[in-house]
């Protein structure tokens, strides 16, 4: 245990009195617990990207307590601080497990190694590339996610690599790279402590990313006058601290966002002079439009035609996109409310567009922020271009231009990378369901239980026809059940790598200790896959990941993407660095875009902005059009399901049911129905309730609140023995390819 049981006590009640006014349990560094030493990281779960200390005695992790250098400024919240009984569970898998006559039996690394390599040379031998693939996640350290991309896509010329990011960041990928032509944040965390409206779309940050909430509220408790807007469909913890909160019909934002800028437009409270010089707009066939279009564009959602859709009454969307506009600073955040939906971009554009139109960009304060996910769903998977159209540092293998210099980078023949991008996650699981991919492997993700439409993607898992291998820390993730090889990793702090968050900050994890039994670094189980499966030794010349690293900045160098500057020296010392950072006395950068602040930018550049992702320098203002969910309510399927996450769980809870007190706050997944529509069902807190979707149907204990609105029941989505997901519908944005786990039509009623 991280801290002892008064401590705990002491700290739960704090959580408890802190949760009741909406801000999270955060507790501060400075535990005088007793060690040998601490070595410096980043907490293992969300992409808040908390620094952290990791205390040591006797070659064991005995504490953890937050990095005070870093942006958390010494605080971690509950599922932070309570990561060491993790890394001893007794679930921990040690050695290699090979499936004999249905049974995973202990293996010796060779066997194992043998038998996967054998599987991936026979699949291609016989289906060719096309036939084996890579699924990852944003939870892999960098240079792991780097590595396996470049042994897929360099090595094997096989673009079939993947990873839960297509499930989580996707959208806001797409939404950046349409508006900016680059991906990631022009913002940071920064901006919270200046921002005087803090708009808050889609995302539950006091559950998700608890320290930035603590930030946010700390905001607010300095400086009263600080507007927090709040719109998502759940009156969520984050809800109540709000000074507005606008539930609505889910799968409506683009009605209210369209809404808001016809309100600014109308009533003038647009920055022409920022807008006429540095964007673009831009209608949906990606013709050139002008400002006029746009306000005749907006004709269409005047408020009281966005109070039919989505039930914002109209008054409030003026309230709402005044206040947008007036502020001095206003900052977005969105997390998966956006994100995980069939027009997951569309919403990105329209958050983006809001901020283009009024000026709120660029300066202290004001910037449109997606919140991100995972611990390394950024630095791994975004920047490194582990998803199957991509290349390092935002490359695409579609650009014969960039394919080329990739190439010499790595050392190949000119033109020798296959152009062809590979199948997106969805596709990847489809064509594995359909006996089409016949060998995978899989590392740091649990997909048995957080695939959409599970049903389908498991029956395609349990084929005989078809090889999964599995890179994976416990024994009771789902998947496990469904890999016929399972090799052991080096967890967390077993193993050094770098971990970048939402901000764009890399940060180092250290090493603390050595792994248990046969487990290694992730890093020297895919050069040794390479290197069997016959990929060029120089290809893969690395001893461990700092080798990988050192590869990575110079493949970085050339783009704007640039950490040339991030030395492992530099994050050994330093607790986090933000990019672009060119050189070695560089202090990373705060704000992109922006002359003076992003080295991108020449110093003697004409203008104070330079959107330099654009030929012409100018971000582009969209006109999506409102559409709805793929799969709205109807008579036979009334309501709307939605799912999500829970303060103390992460994901499929393969590690935090194995903290005592997690478990205990949640232990097992429920129903969150309105009081209203309980009250017209019959149904009691605690009665058990039958959820029916076009896929499957499932019981669940009713949780009866005023957290959902009438005709929206929420279930969590951590609990492995009542997956939900066996409910939920697998339509995908169709540019972003991102599933939209966030809306389904459901029966709901008593059981
Ligand atoms: N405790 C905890 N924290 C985590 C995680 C975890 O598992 N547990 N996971 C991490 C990861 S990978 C992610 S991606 C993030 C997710 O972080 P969030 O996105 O903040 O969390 P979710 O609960 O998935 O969904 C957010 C909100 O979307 C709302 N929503 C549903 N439908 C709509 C809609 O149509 N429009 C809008 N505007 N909102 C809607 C829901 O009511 C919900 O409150 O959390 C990260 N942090
Ligand atoms: N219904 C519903 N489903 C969703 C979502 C939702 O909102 N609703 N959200 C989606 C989103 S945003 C995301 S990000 C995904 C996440 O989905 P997953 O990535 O599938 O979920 P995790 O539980 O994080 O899976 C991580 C796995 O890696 C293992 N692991 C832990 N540490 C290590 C390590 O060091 N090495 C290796 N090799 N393995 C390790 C864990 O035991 C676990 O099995 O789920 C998606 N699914
Ligand atoms: S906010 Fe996120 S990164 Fe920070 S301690 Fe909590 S789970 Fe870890
Ligand atoms: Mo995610």
């Amino acid at each position: 245990m991280g801290i002892s049981r008064r401590e705990f006590l002491k700290y739960t009640a704090a959580s408890s009195a802190f949760m009741a006014m909406g801000v999270p349990f955060a507790m501060a560094a400075g535990q005088n617990k007793q060690v040998d030493h601490w070595v410096k990281g980043v907490c293992r779960f969300c992409g808040t990207g908390c620094g952290v200390m990791v205390g040591v005695k006797n070659k064991k992790v005995v504490t953890v307590k937050g990095d005070p250098n870093n942006h958390n400024a010494g605080f971690l919240c509950l599922k932070g601080a309570l990561m060491v009984p993790i890394i001893y569970a007794k679930e921990r898998i040690t050695q290699p497990l090979i499936r004999k006559n249905g049974k995973l039996t202990p293996a010796s690394w060779d066997e194992a190694m043998e038998l996967v390599v054998a599987k991936f040379k026979d699949a291609i031998a016989k289906y060719g590339v096309k036939s084996v693939g890579y699924y990852g996640s944003g939870q892999a350290l960098t240079e792991e996610t780097y590595l396996a991309s470049k042994i897929f896509k360099a090595g094997l010329k096989c673009n079939n690599v993947e990873g839960n990011p297509r499930l989580c960041m996707a959208s806001a990928v797409g939404g950046y790279v349409t508006t900016f032509g680059k991906d990631e944040p022009c913002g940071s965390y920064d901006d919270i402590d200046a921002a005087t409206c803090l708009f808050i779309i889609g995302s539950n940050t006091s559950e998700c990313h608890p320290i930035l909430f603590k930030r946010i509220a700390a905001r607010k408790q300095a400086d009263p006058n600080v507007k927090i807007i709040v719109v998502d469909p759940r009156r969520t913890n984050t809800a109540r601290i709000a000074d507005m909160h606008v539930p609505f019909k889910p799968g409506t934002d683009l009605a209210i966002l369209n809404g808001m800028a016809h309100v600014i437009v109308q009533e003038e409270l647009d920055d022409y002079r920022f807008h006429s010089k540095y964007v673009t707009f831009m209608d949906n066939n990606k013709q050139k439009k002008t400002f006029e279009d746009y306000v005749k564009f907006l004709e269409d959602y005047t408020p009281e035609k966005v109070e039919q859709l989505s039930g914002v009454p109209a008054d409030t969307t003026r309230k709402m996109a005044k206040i947008f506009a007036e502020s001095s600073a206003t900052m977005s955040l969105w997390c998966m409310g956006i994100n995980q939906r069939i027009r997951g971009v569309w919403a990105n554009n329209l958050i983006s567009n809001l901020h283009l139109l009024t000026g709120h960009i660029g300066k202290p304060g004001a910037t449109p922020f997606s919140l991100t996910g995972q611990p390394n769903a950024c630095g791994g998977v975004r920047d490194t271009g582990g998803l199957c159209h991509m290349l390092p540092a935002g490359r695409l293998i579609k650009k014969k231009a960039h394919r080329n210099e990739m190439e010499k980078l790595w050392g190949l023949p000119q033109d020798s990378l296959n152009p062809k991008p590979g199948l997106h996650t969805i596709a990847m699981w489809s064509a594995l369901a359909e006996g089409k991919l016949k060998a995978l492997l899989v590392l740091c993700t649990n997909p048995a239980q957080s695939l959409p439409n599970l049903d389908k993607y498991r029956q395609g898992m349990a084929r005989k026809d078809n090889f999964i291998a599995l890179i994976e820390t416990f024994s009771d993730a789902e998947t496990v059940k469904y890999a016929d090889v399972v090799l052991p990793p080096a967890y967390w702090c077993e193993r050094e790598g770098v971990f970048g968050c939402s901000e764009r900050r890399y940060a180092l994890v250290g090493k603390a200790i050595d792994p248990p039994g046969q487990c290694k670094p992730t890093v020297n189980i895919l050069v040794d896959f390479a290197l069997r499966m016959g990929v060029d030794p120089k290809l893969v010349p690395y001893k461990n990941s700092a080798d990988i690293w050192k590869e990575w900045r110079a493949v970085s160098r050339p783009t704007p993407y640039n950490f040339w500057g991030i030395t492992r020296e530099r994050l050994r010392r330093e607790s986090g660095i933000r990019w672009p950072c060119p050189t070695e006395d560089h202090p990373g950068t705060r704000i992109r875009y922006v002359r003076g602040e992003d080295p991108n930018i020449p110093k003697d550049y004409k203008k104070k902005y330079f959107f330099y992702g654009k030929p012409d320098g100018r971000a582009v203002i969209w006109f999506r059009p409102y559409k709805g969910a793929a799969e709205e309510p109807d008579q036979t399927y009334p309501f709307v399901l939605t799912t999500g996450r829970v303060i103390d769980h992460w994901h499929t809870g393969t590690m935090t049911m194995k903290v005592p007190e997690l478990r205990r706050s949640f232990p097992k997944a429920y129903v969150e129905v309105s009081t209203e529509d309980a009250k017209k069902m019959g149904i009691h807190n605690g009665d058990n309730v039958l959820l029916e979707t076009r896929r499957d149907k499932m019981v669940f204990q009713a949780r009866v609140s005023d957290v959902c609105r009438p005709g929206l029941v929420f279930v969590p989505w951590f609990d492995a023995h009542l997956l939900i997901n066996k409910l939920t519908k697998d339509a995908i944005d169709k540019g972003s390819k991102q599933p939209e786990f966030k809306i389904c039509a459901t029966k709901v009623s008593k059981a």
